[in-house]
């Protein structure tokens, strides 16, 4: 049986792929964090008790920051694989606690590839690093001839969650190529689910629009409308991260849909999926979207109401205006290919938050 650890299993990404890898007859060890409440609610249905025999799920407490915790995890658990997926991953707060995230992002993923050395698992074990489309910043002049951002894009991060995270990609890059280790840098563009955290831009619409829908919220105030993303679904993507470890040869994968979307079509995606047609005016801060047409018998709205709203308060100082992901490469070498469109995903997440509302 395979053993896997993985870091940040109580965030979206780690819930989903600790799901994908019990099914695939793993047992699975996650690195939580001592919480002065729980933080455990996308796993806890994972959870078994630990008497019982053959227990396949297990969780440590354990910290990025803390190298002495890190190496007697890994000791005690001597995983085949791990995904490195722990991080203080919002780039808004980034600019916040710029020091932590460097200590996080970037210096935990050196922990956790100097801990395989120190233990001498560099031929045992194989590391996934969630690395991340925020290395590239969006400069439009850094695309490829197609448009996209591939693997062989330059990059420009353009927050200090970016640049810890670019760290934490030549660092395993580096380490795969000075130690012989397999250690893969995915990546991964957005990607978002039901499970996203409630402060992201696609988590936190889905959300409003439910509670604006049931009367629940007034208005829904949001930062740059006209960021575009290339959105995928979590649930695919932590399937790529598998197939990563799977190859003969460790190397870096793009995963995107391929496709970009305005945050502001977003919202009105999600607002549609609840019957409500909304119409923007004005420009930067002074946008505003309106009810236009209300076609759900379940959810009174006034026409003419103003549900969105600016405020420049969620403006970045840098900001990654458009982002695009050429997924080439893992379509062809590691036969990835996402199951769900964006359609698809904002109808899921509208449907699970209007159940949560
Ligand atoms: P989440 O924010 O949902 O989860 C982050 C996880 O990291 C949580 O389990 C969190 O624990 C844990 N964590 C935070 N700080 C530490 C620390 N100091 N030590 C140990 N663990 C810590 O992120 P996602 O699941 O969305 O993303 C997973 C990874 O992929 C992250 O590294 C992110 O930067 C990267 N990524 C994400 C993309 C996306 O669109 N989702 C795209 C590209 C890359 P706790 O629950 O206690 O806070
Ligand atoms: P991002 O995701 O920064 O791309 O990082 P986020 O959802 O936070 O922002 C996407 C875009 O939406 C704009 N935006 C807002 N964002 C937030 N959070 N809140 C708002 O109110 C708002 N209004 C507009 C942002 O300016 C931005 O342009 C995510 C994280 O998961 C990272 O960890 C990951 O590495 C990248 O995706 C790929």
């Amino acid at each position: 049986m395979k053993k896997a650890l993985i870091t940040g299993i109580t965030g979206q990404d780690g819930s989903y792929l600790a799901e994908l890898l019990l099914e695939k007859g793993y047992e699975v060890h996650g690195v939580k964090r001592r919480a002065s409440s729980f933080n455990t609610q996308r796993i806890d249905h994972l959870y078994v008790d630990q008497h019982e025999k053959n227990v396949r799920f297990k969780l440590h407490y354990g910290d990025l920051t803390d190298s002495t915790n890190i190496i007697r995890i890994i000791q005690e658990v001597q995983p085949d694989e791990i995904y490195n997926l722990g991080a203080m991953s919002h780039v808004k707060v980034s600019f916040d606690s710029p020091e932590y995230v460097g200590n996080v992002d970037g210096l935990g993923t050196l922990r956790i590839l100097e801990a395989i050395r120190i233990l001498g698992l560099e031929k045992k074990t194989r590391i996934y690093q969630a690395s991340t489309s925020e290395l590239y910043g969006g400069l439009p002049e850094n695309k490829n001839e197609k448009g996209f951002y591939d693997e062989k894009s330059p990059f420009y991060p353009r927050s200090p969650y970016g640049v810890a995270k670019i760290y934490g990609f030549w660092i395993t890059k580096n380490y795969r190529e000075a130690y012989n280790m397999y250690a893969c840098n995915g990546i991964l563009f957005n990607h978002e689910s039901p499970r996203r955290g409630e402060t992201f831009v696609t988590r936190k619409i889905t959300m409003a629009v439910a509670s604006i829908a049931k009367g629940k919220q007034d208005v829904l105030y949001l930062g740059n409308l006209n960021a575009q993303r290339d959105w995928g679904h979590a649930k695919d993507y932590v399937e790529a991260m598998w197939k990563m470890l799977q190859q003969d040869q460790p190397e870096d994968f793009v995963i995107a849909t391929g496709k970009t979307t305005t945050v502001r079509d977003f919202v009105k995606m999600a607002f549609a999926e609840v019957g409500i047609e909304i119409e923007c005016e004005g420009e930067n801060e002074n946008e505003i979207a309106k009810v236009k047409t209300c076609n759900n018998p379940n959810f009174q709205l006034e026409i003419g109401k103003t549900v969105v709203k600016v405020d420049p308060e969620y403006y970045r100082p840098t900001e990654v205006d458009l982002l695009i992901g050429d997924p080439t490469k893992a379509n062809t070498q590691l036969d990835w290919m996402p199951k769900y469109d964006l359609a698809a995903m904002v109808k899921e997440m509208v449907e699970s938050d209007l159940k949560l509302a």
